[in-house]
């Protein structure tokens, strides 16, 4: 039976703390992983919570990420933030290079903040709505490692690529979107294999380049973009902006470096900021209430906003907490000693 363990969110942070600490992560470094674990697990981004875990921990078992990395702060260009992770994990050198993203942003209506050298496997959307709660719109990108083939071929070239966007909104939650370029996140993939699920037609081939609802021989194949041709443009778009741009490793390189080990990928990410109030849209009411009307047009025919779903299951998980399975808890609470 498929039986779940139910955790506080204070209970879910703390244990995620107890196993990074235990395998030598520095307090700087738990602290901002487990923030954005434990967020996917509140929103019910189950592949992006804390089953992420064990595999942080196997990146830094491997000997590739550095769990006591210091990230490095500087102000690349006038436009420019740059956060240099040391090998660390992304989520740290984020909330380090925020502020100073924020700041130039007020000063300029836009500017980018580059993270290089970070292991990386978070969802996108914590540090795009953090964005946001500045009242600033973000855009944030990343490479992963090469799983995906390109439309209409069938060899892996492309990471599973995700672009996040959030605008904020003069009441509630900013409108926010946050998906892969290949048509699921590898992290559900990996999901429908622990489940024994079957795939839906048309995300993975296998090793031969057949089409495959088995997630086993999707993990040894390729994934699909979304939207054939548009997906796998996105895709390469993403490499090439959080890649060569920012002075770092592609999914294919980063692949590379990983040397057969499977665990996280190793490149860098790029977010970019716009302060509304330095745009000419500025100070006109009637461009926030087009905004606004857009939101009402969609949602007014029945269709949903992207992340309504996620804001409902943070309101029921702040109020009782966060369901996982006893067998991933187990997991960790062994991880944990
Ligand atoms: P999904 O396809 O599950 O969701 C993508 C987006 O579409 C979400 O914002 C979602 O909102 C929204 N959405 C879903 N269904 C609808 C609908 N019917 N109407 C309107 N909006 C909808 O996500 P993916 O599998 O593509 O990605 C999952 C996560 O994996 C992302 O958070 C991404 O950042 C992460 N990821 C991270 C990678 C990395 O390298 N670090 C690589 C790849 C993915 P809602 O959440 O409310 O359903
Ligand atoms: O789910 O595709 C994914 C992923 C890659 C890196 C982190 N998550």
């Amino acid at each position: 039976m498929n039986t779940q363990a139910v955790l506080s969110l204070d209970d879910a942070r703390n244990l995620s703390v107890r196993v990074l600490t235990r395998h030598g992560f520095s307090a700087a470094q738990a602290d901002s992983i487990a923030q954005v674990i434990v967020a996917g697990q509140r929103d019910e981004c189950h592949s992006h919570g804390l089953y992420r875990l064990p595999g942080i921990v196997e990146t830094v078992k491997k000997g590739k990420a550095d769990p006591a990395a210091v990230p490095d702060v500087s102000d690349h260009a006038p436009g420019v933030v740059r956060v240099d992770a040391r090998r660390g994990f992304s989520p740290l050198a984020f909330d380090l290079g925020l502020p100073l993203l924020v700041e130039k942003t007020r000063r300029q209506g836009i500017a980018a903040l580059a993270i290089n050298h970070c292991f990386h496997f978070t969802a996108l959307w914590p540090e795009v709505e953090a964005i946001a709660s500045e009242g600033l719109a973000g855009l944030a990108m990343t490479p992963s490692h090469s799983w995906v083939a390109p439309a209409g071929g069938r060899l892996p070239v492309f990471g599973t690529n995700p672009i996040a966007f959030a605008w904020p909104r003069p009441q509630g939650h900013p409108f926010v979107f946050d998906f892969a370029t290949s048509a699921i996140a590898r992290g559900d993939i990996e999901l429908h294999h622990r489940d024994g699920k079957p795939l839906q037609p048309g995300w993975a081939i296998d090793a031969e380049g057949n089409p495959t609802t088995d997630p086993a021989a999707a993990l040894d194949g390729a994934m699909l973009t979304f939207g054939g041709h548009k997906g796998s443009a996105l895709a390469a778009m993403v490499e090439l902006l959080a890649g060569p741009l920012i002075g770092d490793l592609t999914s294919t390189a980063s692949q590379a470096f990983d040397d057969g080990a499977k665990v996280a990928p190793l490149h860098g990410e790029l977010i970019l900021a716009f302060d509304p109030a330095l745009f000419p849209g500025a100070g006109a009411p009637e461009n926030t209430e087009r905004a606004e009307a857009l939101f009402t047009a969609i949602v007014d025919q029945g269709a949903r906003l992207p992340s309504q779903r996620r804001f409902a299951a943070r309101t029921r998980s702040d109020a009782s907490g966060v369901h996982i399975p006893q067998t991933l808890h187990d997991t960790l609470v062994a991880l944990a000693k």
